[in-house]
């Protein structure tokens, strides 16, 4: 998987271009993480927390105008427009790189030009794979550290020269009107320029496990997918491994690290992952993933210790904030955190703070080892991963879509991937609450023509055969007429993994509907909770006349694709257009 020039020359042309007055390579010790901390803390751009209640944790404010991906400025740059495909923007690779050469000549003026070498995945493991990021940002490089395996032990993984995903990053003036956030598939290279936000600057994140390796796993036979993985140790002492793609800031996180509320029945889970999973078939011929990340990127609010105790349980030592706001005590606060506001706190942009608006960002992140994790799975450094037994898709949904529901067949599951559509949140800049189609939450993640990944999962199916996950389709956000939520959501979210376990054991019922298999209200494990069976029968409810509105978007989506789209997708968009009648 090679780029094409030798390591050591790549970063010299790097700096010839940037021409930075020096270059420091970073070996990923706690030494030199503390040197970066200290020079940041001497230049503004860290603030240190509490060290009693938030030891060796730091408060960083981004610039404004920067403060999430940026959709619009993202780029698929392959030489054949048609590769990239109607879901992404494109460029062609000369176009784009005379265009962001100008912006990077002379950037890194009076700046040390970082470069980081990182895995990612378990180390030894035989899909991690090891990418080099160079960057201006002290910051970067900081979050890189918590984020990936960094450092010497990545030089040491390289199997060559060559053996690395290339990551040219700079903030330069952190002009809006200057911002590219490029990829170049086919030489295996990113450029990044502009932005310090992590989806656009932690280069081995999006841009690199999830665009150029979703071209690479195409390339290769495996898959690279915007998907938690958690470990479902189920009351026979045997775990189930699930993965589940939602969209940017619509609970993956929360999902992965669930306190399950049926841990007494034996219904306990682990993560493996928040973010991203890389699959491929193992010898068995089953499905495994590992999770290229080593920490959490979290979105910060909303995140407390009833929805989410294991996060909070993270990020209280060894981590990274990024645009929360501060309690007079010196510690980190985001709206959702405590149900009263505290006095006297900073804004997220280090202002005193009025009382009006938010005090954190909506878009605010924690950056937190994940080792820190107490329900980290004891399989988070396998190097061969965990084997798969089911694959979900989650959106959000006020509307329509039920709690969960079962595909009929790997080929209808993907046809449920491909026709996804979610409410937008914050994670991008853009409005927020609007319904897109966002196909396997990979809209803005999938590194070439969307029609060829599609096909791409149809033909991982073949591969699979009888030993493929089942799929399922899940919707914590349905609400009722008054906009309230129907379901609890959080721990009780097991009662829904509980069904989706004793479906692939055959032992749960479900009734069979126009979009797939919903359970019938009994097979829901609702004991001890707190809603009336009215609710429970709306939040399951398929009707049938309201599904056939959602066919027009679906085939207009359809439609851009051209004779990319696999002929199996309008199959199965003409039998759910017959079972809808
Ligand atoms: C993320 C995102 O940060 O999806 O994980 O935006
Ligand atoms: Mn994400």
């Amino acid at each position: 998987m090679p780029y094409s020039m030798k390591l050591k020359d790549w970063v010299q042309e790097c700096a010839n271009l940037c021409k930075p007055d020096s270059i420091y390579w970073c070996n990923g010790s706690d030494e030199e993480y503390q040197m970066l901390v200290n020079k940041m803390l001497e230049d503004g751009t860290f603030h240190k927390l509490n060290e009693e209640t938030y030891p060796n944790c730091y408060l960083s404010y981004s610039n404004p105008n920067d403060v999430a991906r940026v959709e619009h400025l993202t780029f698929i740059c392959t030489k054949n427009e048609k590769d990239a495909g109607p879901t992404n923007h494109w460029k062609s690779p000369d176009e784009m790189k005379k265009i962001m050469r100008e912006v990077y000549d002379g950037c890194m003026k009076g700046r040390t030009m970082y470069v980081v070498p990182y895995v990612m995945g378990p180390l030894g493991a035989p899909a991690s794979k090891v990418g080099v990021e160079i960057t201006d940002s002290a910051y970067v490089v900081a979050n890189m550290k918590i984020m990936t395996r960094m450092g010497q032990k990545a030089l040491d993984s390289m199997k060559d020269e060559y053996d690395y995903v290339a990551g040219l990053h700079s903030v330069a003036d952190c002009n809006p009107e200057r911002r590219y956030i490029a990829h170049f598939p086919e030489e295996y290279l990113i450029w990044s320029v502009g932005s310090g936000y992590g989806g656009n600057a932690l280069l081995g994140k999006k841009c690199f496990a999830l665009r150029i390796a979703s071209w690479l796993a195409r390339e290769q036979g495996w898959m690279a997918e915007h998907m938690l993985i958690l470990e479902l140790e189920t009351p026979d002492g045997k775990k189930s491994y699930i993965t589940a793609a939602l969209p940017s800031a619509c609970g993956k996180t929360n999902l992965a690290m669930m306190v399950s509320a049926l841990e007494n029945e034996g219904y306990k889970v682990k993560t493996v992952g928040d973010d991203i999973a890389w699959m491929y078939i193992g010898d068995d011929g089953r499905l495994y993933a590992i999770n290229p990340e080593a920490g959490f990127f979290g979105v910060a609010p909303g995140t407390n210790p009833k929805t989410n105790p294991n996060a909070i349980a993270s990020l209280h030592k060894n981590s990274i904030f990024t645009n929360v706001a501060l309690t007079k005590e010196n510690e980190p606060w985001w709206e959702g955190y405590t149900k009263e506001k505290p006095e006297g706190m900073k804004d997220w942009q280090g202002k005193d703070y009025s009382g009006e608006g938010n005090a954190a960002h909506p878009n605010s992140r924690f950056t937190a080892p994940a080792a820190q994790c107490p329900c980290i799975s004891s399989e988070f450094e396998n190097p061969k991963g965990v084997p798969i037994d089911a694959i979900l898709f989650g959106a959000r949904r006020a509307t329509n879509v039920p709690l969960v529901y079962e595909a009929l067949s790997w080929q209808h599951g993907v046809f449920v991937g491909a026709t996804m559509s979610s409410e937008t949140t914050a994670a991008a800049t853009g409005a927020v609450g609007v319904i897109r189609r966002d196909p396997f939450a990979m809209l803005p993640f999938i590194g070439y023509n969307a029609g060829d990944y599609f096909q791409h999962w149809l033909n991982m199916g073949k591969k699979l055969g009888d030993k493929a996950p089942k799929i399922f389709h899940i919707n914590w956000f349905r609400t009722d007429e008054d906009g309230k939520f129907l379901w609890p959501g959080f721990g009780d979210n097991a009662r829904v993994l509980k069904w989706i376990h004793e479906r692939m054991e055959g032992k749960a019922d479900a009734k069979a509907t126009a979009i797939g298999n919903v359970p019938t209200p009994d097979a829901l494990d609702t004991k001890g909770l707190d809603v009336t069976k009215e609710q429970i029968e709306k939040v399951l409810d398929v009707n049938n006349a309201n599904w056939k509105s959602e066919l027009p978007g679906m085939k207009e989506f359809f439609d851009k694709f051209g004779d990319t789209l696999p002929k199996e997708m309008w199959d199965e968009y003409k039998a759910l257009e017959q079972r809808l009648g």
